[in-house]
């Protein structure tokens, strides 16, 4: 057993707190709730040959972003139809050559907020279109012809998603859009990555119609003049995503732009160039475009009332939390617990999200739910582990989806089931709970 003397800044008891003052604090919260967005936003980031093959210390980056899109940048088509991620030829003549984990690993990627991977096709100054439609001109794009066998076997051992069309220099219409017909045949939806030549790119959406799953528009750098409200009227109201750039705008100033399309537009999704890779402050980028779109409530359990618990919960400060504190719930066994008195959520469908500080010495929970006037508990999602073998993970966890069915005061508890094999306490960490509809 691990010593459990700890040492915090300050560390108040909140068990027999006066729990009017708690909940005071708690109605003042201010909740950013947004007229329009219905669900949780698609949220996409650049990523390079650190997910080639991602290692088990990228998966867990990935699902601990906050951002729910991986954009895999990129993939080049050679003159004769080789594929190459960045420099590596993954797959040749009809047979996938690459890494033979990266299938797996990018599965691994999925999981948290993370739910979906796209694989870029060329970027600035590259040739892979036009050699594209080299290829369509001599060969089409049948079963036989070499486009097709080899993003076949691409897709079957990479399963991604979608592939993004990044053409920045070519801009043939045709080609692109039998192009992006092929690749509906083989499963794979289509995104467009514009910044410039508008007309171009409408065709394309035209004549792929539903094929095109997402839109990126660049509003940055090259297209940093770019106006989504403009484009959404030329693709004929198809939602644009519209991106920005690390290096040219704060997290602030993103959230403030993400907000203001959100209201005056209805996206429902952007992006973040945070230069080709992902690094290690993405999670305030994920948070950042995350807060602009989503119709959520916040909820410092710090400042939520306390209706019940089993054990001291102390209210400790760490700047690194959400608003600089968070609750502990000093459980010592299974079924030590703790219970929230969440204040007038609407009936409605939400995703529970809970922020917290994984350590070595963190429980597992099942998190719970009712009307405050009721007793009519329901789970909300499985096992959450608070336990890392890092020294500490400041991260949010999407538990699950619960949908309240009258508009009131809600409990939300935490009960301990369990502790992992290598932690040495069940105590849990509680920064914040979060209520997306
Ligand atoms: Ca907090």
């Amino acid at each position: 057993m691990k010593s459990t003397l700890r040492t915090f800044a300050v560390s108040s008891c909140r068990l027999l707190c006066s729990r009017s003052a708690a909940l005071a604090l708690a109605l003042l919260l201010p909740a950013a709730s947004l007229s329009t967005a219905s669900a949780a936003s698609n949220r996409g980031v650049y990523v390079g040959n650190e997910f080639y093959a991602p290692t088990t210390a990228w998966q867990i980056n990935a699902q601990q972003s906050n951002f729910t899109s991986l954009f895999l940048f990129t993939l080049q088509v050679n003159t004769n139809g080789d594929l190459r991620y960045n420099d590596t030829i993954v797959v040749q003549n009809g047979v996938y050559v690459g890494d033979s984990t990266w299938g797996a690993k990018l599965a691994a990627c999925k999981g948290n907020t993370c739910n979906r991977i796209e694989m870029c096709i060329g970027n600035y100054g590259s040739t892979s279109f036009a050699n594209i439609k080299s290829l369509i001109a001599s060969q089409g794009t049948g079963t036989t012809s070499i486009l097709y066998k080899n993003f076949q076997a691409l897709k079957n051992a990479t399963n991604i998603d979608g592939f993004q069309f990044d053409d920045e220099n070519t801009y043939d219409v045709n080609s692109m859009v039998s192009f992006g017909k092929m690749l509906a045949t083989l499963g794979s939806n289509v995104s467009l990555v514009p910044y410039t030549n508008q007309s171009f790119w409408v065709n394309v959406r035209s004549q792929l119609g539903t094929r095109v799953s997402h839109i990126y528009l660049q509003c940055y750098d090259g297209g940093a003049g770019n106006n989504p409200s403009q484009w959404i009227s030329a693709f004929g109201g198809v939602k644009v995503e519209p991106g920005l750039w690390g290096n040219t705008d704060t997290t602030a100033s993103a959230t403030s732009k993400m907000r203001n399309w959100q209201q005056t537009l209805g996206i429902t999704g952007g992006f973040m160039w945070l230069n080709g890779s992902l690094p290690g402050d993405a999670p305030k980028w994920g948070k950042s475009i995350r807060d602009g779109i989503d119709n959520f409530q916040y909820f410092e359990a710090e400042s939520l009332a306390i209706n019940a618990s089993s054990t001291t919960v102390d209210s400790v400060t760490d700047s690194s939390n959400s608003n600089g504190a968070a609750d502990i719930l000093r459980a010592t066994a299974v079924n030590d617990y703790v219970t929230y008195l969440v204040p007038n959520i609407a009936s409605g469908t939400y995703q529970i999200s809970v922020g917290m500080k994984k350590t070595g010495s963190r429980g597992q929970f099942q998190l719970s739910g009712t009307r405050a006037d009721q007793n009519n508990w329901s789970n909300i999602g499985s096992t959450v582990d608070e336990y890392t073998t890092d020294s500490s993970d400041y991260v949010e966890i999407n538990v699950g989806s619960w949908s309240p069915a009258s508009t009131n005061d809600k409990l939300v508890k935490f009960n301990v089931v369990g502790e992992n094999s290598g932690s040495d306490q069940f105590w849990l960490s509680i920064d914040y709970i979060r209520f997306t509809k």
